[in-house]
């Protein structure tokens, strides 16, 4: 054997005294995102390392469970009316806790907080807004299925004003940053500065999100829908005309069959649409809960929407971008639908030919698969 081919003790043949193949970290490409930006300050990388180390912070919880008792519901109740687990409070604390003392952020805005939360004055004032879901997905939580945190990240738009909700009142065509954190089999830490999406795995034995999907794109053929079809019989027209043909299948009008899921955690269905195309929706409904929709604008809506169509996708209230909406009110709710770009944009023609008649839906009618009552 020539020393050319000695076998390494550690690896396969011919990896003898190979180069340790060292994977882009999160740091580094922070770094490097840095170096563009003329005269950059560095209170920006600042602020995604917080992000970072809130979402690892949380990661650690959510992995250990009932070890550290965790799962189960708080007892209390968020100013959505919704009850809190254990986990949503951990979480919020950790996010705001994170994100006290850089100097990166003025204001908080979080899903489980009435009210925004500026930095308090013993602390120095930063030039961005925070708004977060610190734990997306809480039913899951228990039955051990992914969670995650999402985050988007504005300007304040008055650093020498009093800070109060109006600051947050932006469209999402306004963020600077957004992402989610989505703790799984594995925690990845997916985000969008502006310039298309990028993902980022956790590797626990060094304590980095390793740069493992760069520049994601939503495949742009779709094949999955995502709804909750138990809210079926509330829907729109147009809602229930793209359900039905979607299920109709290969002998319907798309000529192909589709597939559905429903996880209940947008960070999870976020990141299947992201990875292998299909179409989310959360539609509003004749419910009087969800006449404006079930999810929130500024923190669940405007982020996702962002990523989404920063990888190729598009995201829209049903009727028009999601990122266009002028948002009212800091908890404000909205219809969504996001994925593959061509899906929604089918999606809001049938909003458009639909909204003025009524659409006698074959599957979700009186003699529907998931209507009961006949005739309702
Ligand atoms: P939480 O942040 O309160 O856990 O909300 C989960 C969620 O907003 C979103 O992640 C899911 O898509 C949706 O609710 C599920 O809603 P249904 O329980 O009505 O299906």
């Amino acid at each position: 054997m020539t020393a050319r081919t000695t076998r390494s003790a550690a690896g396969p043949a011919g990896t003898a005294a190979r180069e340790p193949q060292l994977q882009q970290t999160l740091t580094e490409f922070l770094i490097d995102e840095q170096r563009k930006v003329p005269n950059a300050t560095g209170s920006y990388t600042a602020l995604v390392n917080d992000i970072r180390l809130a979402c690892k912070r949380i990661a650690n919880i959510v992995g250990k469970g009932q070890l550290v008792d965790i799962h189960g519901k708080a007892g209390s109740v968020n100013v959505q009316g919704e009850a809190q687990a254990k986990l949503d409070i951990v979480a919020d604390e950790i996010f705001h806790r994170t994100h006290l003392r850089g100097g990166t952020v003025a204001a908080m805005l979080s899903e489980e907080h009435e009210h925004v939360r500026p930095v308090p004055p013993e602390y120095p004032r930063g030039r961005y807004l925070i708004a977060f879901d610190p734990l997306d997905g809480s039913s899951n939580i228990d039955i051990n299925v992914s969670v995650g945190s999402i985050f988007s990240v504005l300007l304040d738009p008055d650093p020498a004003a009093e800070i109060g909700p109006e600051a947050f009142l932006q469209p999402g065509s306004r963020q600077v940053c957004a992402g989610y954190a989505i703790y799984g089999p594995t925690t990845m830490l997916v985000m969008t500065l502006g310039h298309g999406v990028h993902g980022f795995t956790l590797d626990r034995e060094i304590g980095e999100f390793i740069l493992t999907h760069r520049d994601m794109r939503i495949p742009e053929e779709a094949s999955e829908f995502a709804i909750n079809a138990s809210n079926s019989r509330h829907w729109e027209p147009a809602v229930s005309r793209y359900v039905d043909e979607c299920l109709a299948g290969a002998s319907g009008p798309r000529g192909r069959d589709f597939n559905m899921r429903w996880v209940a955690s947008l960070v999870a269905e976020a990141h299947r649409i992201l990875l292998r195309g299909g179409v989310f929706l959360y539609p509003r409904d004749e419910r009087a809960s969800a006449r404006k929709g079930k999810l929130r604008l500024l923190y669940e809506a405007n982020p996702i929407g962002f990523l989404i169509e920063q990888a190729g996708g598009r995201a829209s209230t049903g009727d028009s971008p999601i990122l266009d909406v002028q948002p009212q009110g800091i908890h404000q709710r909205t219809a969504f639908v996001f994925g593959s770009r061509a899906e929604v944009e089918r999606i809001e023609a049938y909003h458009r030919d639909h909204n003025a008649k009524r659409y006698d839906a074959p599957l979700f009618g009186a003699r529907g698969l998931f209507r009961t009552t006949a005739g309702r």
